[in-house]
């Protein structure tokens, strides 16, 4: 059956070569294949990982060295093969033995209701049906067949009759099983559903695409696209590609269920990724229930979703209700409001950030998508420019998913109009025309003005007094720009010299709010030594490097004297990061700042230097899952790790305590088995406020 190249035309597992070998290297192979598989399951599909990475990689390089001593043994369903084989020069073409067939197409409620009522007459029934709705996934439906368990042929749909081998790059996506799980598979099975590229992956993609200045995608689907149609396998491995299985295709040699819901789950036993927000609903309200429900949470899947799919649970009706020109008249797509549109480019304006970075921001003809009107969208630089070819004047693609800025996609160059303008980057400050420089090698041009700078200025301001700076209550983005603009301040230092008649006298601002502001000036004095560091607006010191370098100097007289040697000795902060440091600190009118505002009476409470053997937590260790409200995992880490504990990333007799956040699974499943303390969120919360951390959510 398989009709893949040299590499993997090894006799399988357990076949005759193997006699000469000695049977208990056979089954030291085949457990090996068992763990790995099964712990790449919990990894990729069931997203809980069970195993530590580091006995992965010890059984992973233990089946490698018995691979190499015995190539007999390599087959290419074995845990090993998912690195990408050769290259090809071509793809083959596959015909699809069952025909994969197309999706129609609800807009709006009244066709969802045409469809129910179709259902209803055709099948002669009064009770509601009972229906399978899934998220509609936006990636590529492909067709991946089994045989005996492994996977031997992979394909795209194509026209839906005839498709694309891609076996070897399908080969490479972890959450697709080589050799399914159990042994009560059927002989020849034939499992189909969606490659997509989560919107994590396709962002972190895109971000080094464009820092390499490289072509970047223009949306998940096209990047799973495009990552399957790789000739080098090597390229498809290393693009972060999912698979999720929606029906089935052929099937020989078994009966399987008479519901798609509960083949589906028979799917998920053999080793598949299934949807977690699959359900089954009751007519069609429950349908457009659902419909309203997953609009409600589409931002917040990790991946895109450009509908709902439902389909008639029941296969029996499934098969009366039979098939229109290649779509079932038994499953339909409810399609979401599109997420990407046409609009015109009317003009680029060029804001300076706190940095100096210079951006350019387009101007658009307002526009409707993703369930805003969008009239704004960043240009990032002028790089970006280029690479789009875009001109002012240019009818441009839109994209707005979930709560990423809006973005220029793409230019429909057809329609640029003969008067179109070239967008000119400015060589001077368009707020306070210092010269702009762009260092070598970074893709960001910059305003040399520093805080001469009236835009860098404000923008260093509205920084200091944010939330997780020092918290002044009131001074919003438009006040600093107008006590900025009346020339009341240049820098921070002067908020805290601010005469009430003064602010009073702005514009709109009544006295009363005038009284509150200055009091919450005052409130600010009394801070912590890591919101200080933050609100300095030291480049690339976000909230958790500015906690790092607390944790490590204690003190800030320690950290201003740091070299560079001692601030790369702290978490997370490299070559880059440690000479921003050391240039603010460097800076002349930088340290006058820092004294002035010393002078003035900010201060905090002094942090004791603890020996890590006397830490609250030390010697026990946590386990955190699900999702927080207030903080990701990776904080909630961090925070356990500040008082002493150790973190691990499985529950076993020796936890501690489990940290269950929201849609916890199998782990707090396993902590109530094994009577462990669970902490919610709340309990989490209070544990760490006992310890001296305030996490403000
Ligand atoms: O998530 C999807 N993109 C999806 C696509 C899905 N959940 N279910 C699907 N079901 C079908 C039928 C009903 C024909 C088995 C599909 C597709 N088809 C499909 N994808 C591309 C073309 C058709």
């Amino acid at each position: 059956m398989s009709d893949q190249p040299s590499l993997f035309d090894e006799p399988e597992s357990g076949s005759s070569s193997a006699g000469e070998l000695n049977p208990a290297v056979v089954a030291e192979v085949n457990d090996l294949h068992t763990q790995l598989n099964q712990a790449n399951y919990q990894y990729y599909v069931l997203d809980d990982p069970q195993l530590p990475d580091a006995q992965y990689d010890r059984l992973f390089h233990r089946l490698k060295e018995l691979e190499t001593q015995y190539p007999q043994l390599l087959t290419p369903d074995s845990p090993t093969q998912r690195v990408g084989a050769a290259p090809l020069s071509h793809f083959d073409q596959v015909t699809h033995e069952v025909a994969m067939l197309s999706l129609d197409n609800a807009f709006n409620e009244q066709d969802m209701r045409d469809f129910n009522r179709r259902i209803l007459d055709r099948l002669k029934q009064t009770d509601a049906i009972t229906y399978a709705c899934e998220p509609k996934l936006d990636g590529i439906a492909v067709s991946l067949l089994y045989e005996n368990g492994v996977l031997v042929r992979a394909a795209t749909r194509g026209d839906g009759a005839v498709g694309e081998n891609i076996t070897q790059n399908i080969r490479t996506v972890p959450s697709i099983p080589l050799k399914l799980l159990g042994n009560d598979f059927p002989p020849v099975l034939e499992v189909r559903g969606e490659v997509y590229m989560p919107k994590k992956g396709f962002e972190a993609f895109n971000e080094k695409a464009r820092a390499n200045d490289e072509k970047l995608f223009v949306n998940p689907r096209n990047a799973a696209a495009g990552s399957l149609r790789q000739l080098d396998p090597k390229i498809t491995a290393s693009r972060p590609l999912e698979f999720c299985c929606y029906s089935l295709g052929r099937v020989d040699g078994a009966d399987l269920p008479n519901t798609h819901s509960a083949i589906l789950n028979l799917f998920s036993r053999w080793g598949f990724k299934i949807n977690p927000e699959m359900k089954v609903v009751n007519g069609i309200e429950g349908c457009l229930e659902y419909y309203d429900n997953l609009a409600q949470k589409r931002n917040d899947l990790a991946y895109e979703i450009d509908g709902i799919v439902f389909k008639v649970d029941d296969i029996n009706f499934q098969q009366q209700l039979g098939f229109v020109s290649r779509a079932p008249r038994w499953a339909i797509a409810h399609k979401f409001p599109a997420q990407e549109e046409m609009t015109l480019l009317k003009d680029v304006e060029f804001q300076v950030g706190r940095t100096g970075a210079i951006t350019p921001v387009a101007r658009l003809e307002p526009v409707f998508v993703g369930g805003v009107t969008v009239s704004n969208a960043t240009l990032h630089n002028m790089d970006e420019i280029q690479r789009l070819d875009v001109c002012i004047g240019d009818t441009v693609i839109i994209r707005r998913a979930g709560d990423v800025i809006p973005q220029i996609v793409s230019v429909v160059q057809e329609k640029r109009p003969q008067d179109a303008k070239s967008i000119v980057f400015p060589k001077s400050c368009p707020v306070c025309e210092s010269h702009v420089e762009r260092i070598e090698g970074e893709a960001v041009s910059r305003c040399s003005g520093g805080l001469v700078c009236a835009a860098q200025r404000k923008e260093a301001i509205k920084h200091f007094a944010s939330r997780k700076a020092m918290d002044i209550d009131g001074l919003g983005d438009k006040l600093v720009e107008q006590l900025v603009d009346e020339g009341l301040i240049e820098s921070f230092l002067d908020l805290y010299s601010l005469k009430l008649a003064d602010v009073a006298n702005l514009e709109r601002m009544a006295e009363k709010s005038a009284q509150n502001l200055l009091e919450a000036i005052e409130v600010s004095k009394q801070t912590t030594l890591a919101k200080f560091l933050y609100a300095l607006g030291i480049r690339e010191v976000g909230v958790a490097t500015a906690q790092n370098l607390v944790n490590h100097f204690l003190d800030l007289r320690a950290l201003v004297k740091a070299d560079l040697e001692a601030l790369l000795e702290v978490d997370d902060v490299g070559p880059i990061v440690a000479k921003h440091i050391l240039s603010f600190f460097a800076e002349p009118h930088n340290q006058k700042i820092i004294d002035g505002l010393l002078n003035i009476g900010i201060t905090w409470p002094a942090i004791e230097k603890k020996d890590s053997s006397e830490l609250p937590l030390v010697g026990q260790t946590y386990v955190v899952t699900g999702t927080l409200a207030s903080m990701g995992r990776d904080q909630a880490k961090e925070y356990l790790q500040r008082l002493g504990a150790k973190v691990a990333g499985s529950v076993s007799a020796k936890t501690s305590g489990l940290v269950a956040g929201e849609k916890a699974g199998s782990k707090l499943t396993k902590a109530q088995d094994l009577n462990i303390t669970i902490l919610d969120e709340d309990a989490f919360l209070a544990l760490l406020s006992e310890h001296g951390i305030e996490h403000a959510g």
